[in-house]
């Protein structure tokens, strides 16, 4: 199949689910071609079925907003017309499959009818979209999809209350690359950062306020107290200065490093023993599922999506949101017993193997084929 993907280019979750399938997909002979703003952070390597069309917002000095949605929309007609795309694959409603359905009906002036999937990740539902800034147009071009994903059932339900939805959505969860992410010997990293054998805690995010990464700070303040333990914080975003200041104020600021945004990200999940994710709010939770494949157990709130991956007492444990005293309690609780760490360990990797790229990809692939068929003759 020849495949258009639109995805946000950053680090965020949704970006690295849509460019991860990419790739898979080209691996398996399909023709994929990106399209989005800039090239996807993890599209770093040539393929000869990957493709990247750039799309450029003019700057006039009349536009205090440039249009985003209408230079996405140009360029997605011009690439379905010029490459033959069989579909196109939207990733994040806003604004992607509002413009998807904008250049679906100039293509039929071209008689051209290219079926559209939109997967909902998350935020685009339980946040941005519920704003009825962009309900009305989130509602419409769900409706309007051929097609649409969400990244858990949780995810699902959540559309299904907040929208009036009458297209069906199908469950896809997100997935992992078992042959990237696996436990690696970076012994003389560990050493390094913990140098008298500490254990390490890890949180990965965008430090949104979604993430509640202060929360990370006062959970690990309370497993310090009990046992000798390193945090490494990594990523970037509006939260991190507040969690640095926190951090000195906690007295755990000597213990605690911040990385900022990593590429290799598994090599540092590699020396962890446990990882964090307080989140508010989490359709999935790629970041814990990146964690599980490689060997480390997760604390997390039992928010959307998450009670899908983390089990309960098995790969980790589930608390309320905020609950931070139940989080340290339960992470203090593995981490205290070696051969208890040991089995949480063992559990978080076979329950990562539940979502294996090898068994995910094949339902996209049959989903993008139903599509296809089902509009076939709508030209
Ligand atoms: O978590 C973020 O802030 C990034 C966000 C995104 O849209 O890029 O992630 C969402 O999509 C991921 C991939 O499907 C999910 O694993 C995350 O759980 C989801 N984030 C939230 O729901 C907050």
């Amino acid at each position: 199949m020849k495949i258009g993907i639109v995805c946000y280019p950053t680090f965020g979750g949704s970006g690295v689910v849509a460019t991860e399938l990419g790739k898979a997909l080209a691996d398996n002979g399909h023709q994929v071609h990106f399209i989005t703003y800039n090239q996807p952070a993890r599209l770093d390597f040539f393929s000869e079925n990957l493709f990247y069309h750039e799309v450029s917002v003019s700057k006039y000095p009349l536009f205090d907003y440039p249009p985003y949605e209408l230079a996405l929309a140009s360029r997605l007609v011009d690439v379905v017309r010029f490459e033959k795309l069989d579909i196109l694959h939207v990733h994040y409603a806003i604004p992607h499959a509002s413009a998807a359905f904008m250049a679906k009906q100039i293509l039929l002036t071209y008689g051209i009818y290219i079926p559209v999937v939109t997967t909902l990740h998350g935020t685009d539902i339980t946040l941005v979209g519920k704003d009825r800034t962009y309900k009305p147009v989130v509602t419409f071009s769900i409706n309007k999809s051929d097609g649409v994903t969400a990244v858990s059932e949780n995810l699902r339900k959540d559309t299904y209350e907040f929208f009036d939805i009458e297209n069906d959505i199908k469950v896809i969860p997100n997935f992992i690359d078992l042959k990237r992410f696996n436990l690696q010997a970076k012994d003389h990293f560990k050493k390094a950062i913990a140098p008298e054998g500490e254990k390490i805690l890890i949180h990965t995010s965008n430090f949104r306020k979604v993430k509640r990464t202060e929360d990370v700070i006062k959970i690990f303040a309370k497993i310090r107290k009990k046992i000798p333990s390193k945090l490494l914080m990594v990523g970037d975003g509006g939260e991190r200065s507040d969690c640095e200041q926190l951090c000195r104020d906690l007295g755990v600021g000597d213990d605690t490093r911040f990385l900022g945004k990593q590429d290799a990200i598994e090599e540092i999940l590699s020396v962890s023993d446990l990882f964090l994710m307080p989140s508010q709010s989490e359709s999935f939770g790629l970041a814990a599922l990146e964690a599980m494949a490689c060997k480390v157990p997760v604390i997390s709130s039992n928010a959307g999506g998450l009670p899908e991956l983390n089990v309960d007492g098995v790969t980790g444990f589930l608390k309320d949101v905020g609950d931070v005293k139940g989080m340290a309690e339960s992470a203090i609780y593995i981490l205290e017993d070696a051969e208890r760490l040991a089995t949480f360990k063992e559990n978080a990797l076979a329950r990562a193997k539940e979502f294996d790229l090898a068994k995910i990809l094949p339902v996209y692939e049959n989903y993008y084929r139903e599509v296809i068929e089902k509009t076939k003759t709508s030209a």
